[in-house]
């Protein structure tokens, strides 16, 4: 991109951003209370993007605003993250919610499978980068699959609408959009960056820290050890059944981890938690697409999605797992093209050669 092409884009960014405040605007008049809802088991960008919204929505237009989530945080990161940043969160599932006049999904959308918004209730405001799902209705909906985060776009607002940025809120933003794109490494694009260049002289460098490298439960090794010893690999492919986590969170958790192995270009993470079978699939190739492959592997496809190079999904149980955990394993190398694939432990692998 030459130097007038990025100019101008940045300017086509900043209008755009400025027109949705107004729309915004006119959304919150007149409101008196504003739910937002993040997916369950929130990760840092929807924590943040729902701390960055309460935060706007309070200022600009004087609307009190509380967030719900429900599931658990359960990684250590997330909940150093809530506890230093003094995020306030409420549980869905104990709010009435016809105190509220206006309802935000946010880094979610209703019906996805992974919030607990009721699908047939009106709501006013979805923010998300997944994929746009089909019939869905709220009076604004910002979503774009192009951008790593959330995060990305109420930062946009955050600079259209020339308000202060305290520094909690620019650390979360920040820790939002490392983690979520691996520190701009995976699905993110110039606007993600030009955000956290934004946010980043704002940020509370310490707080990151703390948030970054945190204390872990014993727990966290005992999943770990666990994990790798129900590691296996087939060419490229790697795989682990986790069995039940203390965490949901931990699945994605150790599919980052197995993907980072030299050889493997694909990698899927499973674990049960509390009568679902929680998937993760990642790729280390920007082009491969996660999001819908992941959609083969689901008996419902609604149950599932992400982006080019992780996806999330869950299967809901009947009875007895460790059936379906292999049976994952097959249909994963299945789709990927092997109908007879071999695997074999991770742990016992050998003729290995390193540093290449
Ligand atoms: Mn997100």
């Amino acid at each position: 991109m030459n130097h007038d092409s990025s100019k101008h884009n940045a300017c086509f960014l900043h209008n755009r951003a400025c027109n949705e405040m107004a729309e915004l605007s006119a959304l919150f008049r007149d409101r008196k209370r504003c739910l937002v809802v993040l997916h369950n088991n929130p990760d840092p960008d929807a924590l943040a993007s729902g701390l960055a919204l309460k935060f706007l929505v309070e200022f600009l237009f004087g609307v009190e605003t509380s967030i719900a989530y429900d599931g658990i945080i359960g990684r250590a990161e997330n909940i150093n993250m809530v506890r230093l940043l003094k995020i306030k969160l409420k549980r869905l599932n104990r709010i009435r919610l016809n105190r509220y006049d206006c309802v935000a999904v946010v880094d979610s959308q209703p019906g996805a499978g992974n919030n607990n918004w009721p699908v047939n209730k009106q709501c006013q405001l979805v923010i998300d980068h997944h994929p746009i799902r089909k019939r869905l209705h709220a009076d604004l909906v910002y979503i774009d699959p192009s951008i790593g985060a959330s995060a990305t776009r109420l930062v946009e607002w955050f600079h259209a609408a020339k308000i202060p940025l305290p520094a909690n809120i620019a650390t979360a933003l920040l820790y939002a959009i490392r983690s979520e794109t691996q520190d701009l490494g995976r699905d993110a694009e110039d606007r993600d960056i030009a955000a956290y260049r934004f946010v980043h002289p704002r940020a509370s460098m310490r707080l990151l820290a703390k948030i970054s490298y945190p204390k872990r439960p014993r727990m966290y090794f005992k999943t770990l050890a666990w994990a790798l010893d129900r590691t296996y690999v087939f060419r490229h492919l790697i795989c682990a059944h986790l069995g039940t986590v203390h965490a949901p969170e931990m699945v994605a958790e150790i599919a980052d981890l197995l993907i980072q192995h030299q050889r493997m270009s694909w990698c899927l993470c499973s674990g049960l938690y509390q009568k679902e079978m929680i998937i993760s699939m990642r790729s280390s190739n920007p082009k491969a697409k996660a999001g819908k492959i992941i959609k083969k592997l689901v008996p419902d496809p609604n149950m599932a999605g992400g982006h080019d190079m992780f996806a999330g999904g869950k299967i809901k149980l009947k009875k007895n797992s460790e059936p379906a955990a292999a049976k994952l394993m097959q249909d994963f190398a299945r789709i990927m093209g092997y109908d007879n694939a071999e695997w074999k432990p991770l742990m016992e692998e050998d003729g290995e050669k390193s540093g290449n």
